[in-house]
């Protein structure tokens, strides 16, 4: 009797514990009051800490979104720096509520690793650095090259991948984080350097003389990076989800931070109705506010904004939307209906 008492005390507890890591993610980020955002220990125009120590980025961003979204406030969150090599532990263990941290998108990780991602913020794809010195014109130059890379990433094994298929020799300098990398290639340890290639342009604009390197024409892989939660939430998956499918509807119907609240009085359009809680009360399926996706859009303002404001043309990584714009205009950007 004694015994199984204590067997049934022992199954509850396992019981609590599997389920504190697992459902309930909405219930236990109001209760702490603050969302934990798993993010990276510091990428130009993704996230990183400005000169003030604020967190800025395109996965900063979707940070302050989901915390407006559930506090209708975006400063309710910590920032929780990750290498590329803790990120998914940090998740399992419960560490982070979500990563928002230039992830991609693999079948191992989806499935092996019991993650789910919610969607992609960002498409890349691999690229290659190389001092302009080295006069290296194109990736297939780089036999015997030695490249610095980070470890516990997809980029570390297209690397490997990318040489064997092109039967050229490779001499990998592996480093734990990102900025050892980057640090050990502008110090001339490396001939090349590899990561996504939004983070190349990221990385270049921090090089001792960032125009003396070039990056190459290749983009040897698909980099979809998104944000991802543990397995077993669907409704924290999906909390997730909608918030950057809010940002891209937003886009979509031309709703920006400026015009929100006029388009909130004045639209007729149903769906932008619905979306701003004027009409039905969508917002209440998920367990948030009907004005959720209104504060998400006043924190942050659509995708098209955020884009353009950490890492568009008119910023230092100077990138163009290309895949990452709107459907309609040609890019792979695509939420589903809003009803
Ligand atoms: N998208 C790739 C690479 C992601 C990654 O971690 N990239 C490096 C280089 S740009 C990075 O962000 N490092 C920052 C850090 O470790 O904090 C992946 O998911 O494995």
């Amino acid at each position: 009797m004694r015994k199984s008492i204590l067997g049934a005390a022992a199954a509850v507890l396992v019981l609590a514990c599997a389920g504190g890591a697992k459902a309930g993610t909405l219930d236990d980020v109001k209760a702490r009051g603050i969302l934990q955002c798993g993010v990276t220990t510091g990428l130009a125009g993704f996230g990183a800490p400005d000169d003030k120590g604020t967190w800025k980025g395109l996965d900063v961003d979707l940070c302050k979104a989901v915390a407006a979204a559930i506090f209708g406030d975006p400063s309710k969150v910590k920032y929780i720096p990750l290498n590329a090599k803790e990120r998914f532990t940090a998740l399992q263990s419960g560490e982070v509520d979500f990563l928002a941290r230039n992830t991609t998108w693999t079948y191992s990780r989806d499935t092996d690793l019991k993650m789910d991602f919610a969607g992609v913020n960002y498409y890349d794809g691999q690229g290659f650095m190389v001092r302009k010195a080295l006069n290296v014109k194109s990736a297939k130059e780089l036999n015997g090259a030695s490249v610095c890379v980070q470890t516990g990433t997809t980029t570390e094994l297209n690397l490997a991948d990318y040489f064997r298929a092109n039967k050229m020799e490779l001499k990998s300098v592996v480093f734990e984080t990102n900025e050892q990398a980057r640090q050990a290639y502008d110090d001339g340890r490396c001939d090349a350097y590899t990561t996504d290639a939004s983070g190349l342009a990221g990385e270049r604009t921090v090089l001792k003389n960032p125009d003396d390197n070039v990056i190459l024409p290749e983009i040897i892989s698909k980099e979809p990076l998104g944000p991802a939660v543990r397995h077993g939430d669907n409704n924290w998956g999906d909390i997730i989800r909608w918030t950057l499918d809010t940002m891209i509807i937003a886009e979509e119907f031309g709703i920006t931070q400026a015009n929100l609240d006029d388009t909130k009085q004045n639209s007729q359009n149903p769906e932008v109705r619905r979306l701003l809680g004027v009409e039905g009360e969508l917002g209440k399926m998920m367990g948030l506010g009907n004005d959720y996706a209104y504060n998400i859009i006043k924190a942050v303002g659509n995708y098209g904004e955020s884009f353009e404001r950490n890492v568009g043309l008119k910023t230092p990584l100077r990138l163009a939307r290309g895949l990452n714009e709107l459907w309609s205009k040609g890019g792979l950007m695509y939420a589903p209906p809003y009803r």
